[in-house]
């Protein structure tokens, strides 16, 4: 597939991801969502890839769902055609890391769409909310079920009912955001993370992605038991012998991801 709404690039084993629709403060129309998927699905497809990291520009990480694509749509349309919603579930199929490096609004769909990724990093200057509820709507892509798992039903009622915008630090205490950098260590914090990430074992990198996720499915026993299992099962890695073996020798571990 050819991109004209985001860029890709790779750097080492990291891909990075840039919504790419600037005069529209990256609104997420159906066409962006559609090569957004694609290039997720390509990266988590790359063995070459470890980590993927999704970012915006200085004004905006995303203002929200197209609202132009989107006014004209009626209920029939919106229901038989399952509305774009195909297009904002391939991310929650994505099993390598994703970061969402956020400067600016991340708006509606855009606070969805960050708050689907792994970790959030924030510049000073980035802003979450869930602004539907001027529009005559509700958020559509998990805002009023992800919000109050990662800030509490508190906050999660006051964004949502009130359209107000949390700015990064009140995004972090609340713990939507993981850090918090000046805007132009954006990028190179979210590289170094996702280099981070990239240069550990896949498997166990991915494991750990799906451990945690299992969290918010089950049961504590359940999720403790499912953790128990992914953990045995990387005594069958060639990587737990070399990271063990590499520390019990003092020197850095060479993982083949396998
Ligand atoms: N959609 C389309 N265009 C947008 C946009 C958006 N969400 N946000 C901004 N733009 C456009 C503006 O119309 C303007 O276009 P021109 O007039 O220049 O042609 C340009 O971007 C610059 O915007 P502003 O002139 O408004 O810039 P300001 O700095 O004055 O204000 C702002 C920035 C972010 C405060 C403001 O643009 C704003 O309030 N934007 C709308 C934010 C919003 O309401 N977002 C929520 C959208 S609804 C679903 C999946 C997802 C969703 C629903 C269902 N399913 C899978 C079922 C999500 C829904 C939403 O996100």
């Amino acid at each position: 597939m050819s991109y004209d709404l985001i860029k890709v690039q790779q750097k080492g084993r990291v891909g990075i991801i840039t919504l790419n629709r600037p005069k529209q403060l990256n609104a997420l129309s159906p066409e962006l969502m559609q090569q957004l998927g694609a290039a997720l699905q390509a990266y988590d497809a790359d063995e070459g890839v470890g980590a993927i990291v999704i970012t915006g520009n200085e004004k905006a990480f995303a203002a929200g769902a197209d609202i132009a694509a989107m006014k004209d749509y009626s209920y029939m349309a919106a229901f038989l055609a399952d509305y774009i919603t195909r297009d904002w579930e391939h991310i929650r199929r994505i099993r390598k890391p994703v970061i969402a490096a956020v400067a600016g609004y991340a708006l509606g769909g855009g606070n969805e769409l960050a708050m689907m990724c792994d970790i959030v990093i924030a510049a000073e200057n980035a802003r979450f909310g869930q602004p539907e509820v001027n529009l005559g709507v509700m958020p559509g892509a998990g805002g009023t079920q992800r919000l109050p798992r990662a800030v509490g039903k508190a906050k999660a009622m006051d964004v949502c009912l009130t359209a107000r915008m949390m700015d990064a630090q009140e995004a972090e205490r609340a713990g939507l955001v993981s850090r918090i950098v000046p805007l132009e260590k954006l990028m190179d914090e979210a590289l170094a993370v996702a280099e981070k990430i990239a240069g550990c074992s896949l498997p166990v990198v991915m494991m750990i992605k799906e451990s945690i996720n299992r969290a918010y499915e089950s049961t504590l026993a359940e999720g403790v038991l499912f953790e128990r299992r992914l953990f045995h099962s990387q005594f069958a890695l060639a990587d737990q012998k070399e990271g063990m073996a590499a520390f019990l020798e003092k020197r850095k571990p060479t993982f083949k991801h396998r």
